[in-house]
């Protein structure tokens, strides 16, 4: 009972180390079993129907250990699986949330939202459209506390449109020129006029600028340069001169030099080149390896918590460097990632949670989804690759998180109910341009289907790396699949890149915009 906070999250980990994740999974189903026997709420719950419509996934309920009580997600899931008695703050708050989201996940309270022919409510798409729109123009005094992130609202609100399919063409020449005053002479962007360049910044409006097709207004050369001073002789990126190293600026860089086709070689001038470094990827993989931590998730940086946004920024990082299946391997260990991955999927929530011991929270359908796009991507590329994961794992690739699972979470508790519309973390939080940019981001890596291309991952002619340019995406299709994840045509959104996160058309523009590389 005295047992420390930390103290419970290496047993934790001991514990994970001790099993395959199957044994994990099947461990999970029966906890949950004792669970509903000691009358938690989810025997009150357990259902296979909602509002008289199967479960999406309940035919794949299998029975495990004898009891098939439980949906097959909750089988699925393996967060809180060390279950002991201990009442902290912690366990107090997971409590809390399973009790506030149960009642919108099982169906009975559907909040007056709109349902669609699986029982669950249809994507507001309208609603939230209207919502992002709202973010672009004037804002009330209290968004004066926003001024050095800026560039991020344009990006939620210009890409969360697109991935509900909105023409955004008309905010082309308002975002150049927006944009103008926050690029600094010296390189990069800044969150406003005056302010200093931030990698952050910079790939925000990179992105923003991607979706519209205004990438012009930059100056790629200063990028260049600007760039280089970040860089770091340890392989990783600094997010602004003089400012913290972590791995977001790795991944932000990485993403400003492939879209904008910058040269691979570091300016003459970066200090990175004292210590024998030639390139920006010259030790990065070995820098983002150094992130992974004791609980096989990446931390911000080396010797730090491992978070799901982070582990993002790493396998979209990797994902630039080179083919997938390729440069995960060689810079991290996988079985201890997926299987810390796995971990994230909450129950009996159903969306992701950012870490351990943490809460489910809708923008993680991104950041923990979208590794999973990358992952799924990686190892269903070559019978070779499988048949190792397999053996690792006893599971395929796609048994390891359950979409259908993750897209009643965002339906169910995510979307504001009411006249305005907009997505939040979880049901007692209030919406905002963030939760509804990634939970749209979130939504598209468990509806479509990304598959990674083999081919060229360096451009002979203006030595772009292009293995992030490899991906083809296909749109979930009315048929079996819309059935077991309970959505209609009406809930499908667009196919966003799994590594650069905007549109797959947008991604294919800023590729043949500067296809002739040189600055
Ligand atoms: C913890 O917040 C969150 C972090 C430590 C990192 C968050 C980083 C990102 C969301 C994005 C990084 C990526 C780029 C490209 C800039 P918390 O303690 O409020 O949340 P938690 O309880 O869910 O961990
Ligand atoms: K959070
Ligand atoms: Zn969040």
């Amino acid at each position: 009972r005295n047992i420390s906070f930390p103290q419970r999250r290496s047993m934790a980990a001991q514990n994970n180390q001790e099993h395959t994740l199957g044994n994990l999974l099947r461990e999970k189903a029966r906890i949950v079993e004792i669970d509903g026997e000691e009358g938690f709420d989810y025997a009150e719950h357990d259902t296979n129907e909602l509002n008289g419509v199967p479960f999406p996934g309940s035919h794949l309920k299998q029975t495990v250990t004898g009891v098939s009580i439980v949906p097959h997600y909750l089988q699925t899931a393996t967060r809180n699986l060390v279950h002991d008695d201990l009442q902290t703050v912690t366990s107090e708050t997971q409590a809390k949330t399973t009790a506030e989201c149960l009642p919108y996940v099982t169906g009975k309270d559907t909040q007056g939202l709109a349902l669609n022919s699986h029982g669950l409510p249809h994507l507001r798409r309208k609603a939230h459209a209207e919502y992002l729109r709202g973010f672009l123009g004037e804002l009330p005094a209290g968004y004066a506390a926003m001024d050095a992130s800026r560039p991020w609202l344009f990006y939620w609100c210009i890409a969360g449109l697109s991935f509900l399919g909105e023409d955004v063409s008309e905010y082309r020449e308002r975002l150049m020129e927006t944009v103008r005053p926050l690029q600094n002479a010296s390189g990069g962007f800044g969150g406003g006029h005056g302010q200093f360049s931030h990698c952050a910044c910079s790939y925000a409006t990179i992105l923003a600028l991607t979706a519209v097709e205004g990438l012009e207004v930059v100056d790629r050369k200063a990028m260049w340069h600007w760039l280089g001073q970040v860089k770091q002789a340890d392989g990783g990126f600094r997010m602004a001169v003089g400012a913290e190293e972590d791995i977001r600026g790795a991944y932000c860089a990485m993403t400003i030099i492939t879209l904008l086709n910058l040269p691979l070689e570091l300016p003459p001038e970066a200090h990175a080149r004292g210590a024998g470094l030639q390139t920006f990827t010259d030790r990065l993989g070995e820098w983002v390896g150094r992130c992974q931590t004791f609980e096989g998730g990446i931390a911000g940086a080396p010797t730090n918590e491992a978070h799901g946004a982070y582990a993002f920024c790493a396998l979209a990082c990797l994902s630039i460097l080179d083919t997938p299946h390729v440069s995960i391997p060689r810079y991290l260990d996988t079985q201890a990632l997926v299987r810390w991955l796995a971990s994230m999927q909450t129950v009996a929530e159903g969306g992701f949670a950012g870490r351990t011991n943490k809460l489910v929270d809708a923008c993680y359908s991104h950041w923990v989804g979208g590794c999973w796009s990358l992952l799924q991507a990686a190892f269903s590329q070559s019978s070779a690759t499988r048949d190792d994961f397999a053996a690792v794992t006893e599971l395929e690739p796609s048994e390891l998180w359950n979409p259908a699972a993750l897209i009643r979470y965002l339906l169910t508790c995510c979307q504001q109910p009411g006249k305005k519309g907009g997505m939040r973390d979880k049901p007692s939080a209030r919406p905002d341009a963030y939760h509804t940019c990634y939970s749209l981001s979130g939504l598209s890596a468990a509806q479509n289907l990304y598959i990674y291309e083999n081919g060229i991952t360096v451009d002979a002619e203006s030595g772009r790396l292009t293995a992030a340019f490899n991906w083809l995406a296909q749109r979930l299709s009315p048929g079996k699949a819309m059935q077991e994840l309970g959505i209609d045509e009406h809930d499908v959104v667009e196919c966003v890149h799994p590594v650069f996160v905007v549109t797959f058309d947008a991604v294919m523009r800023a590729k043949e915009q500067f296809a002739k590389g040189g600055l």
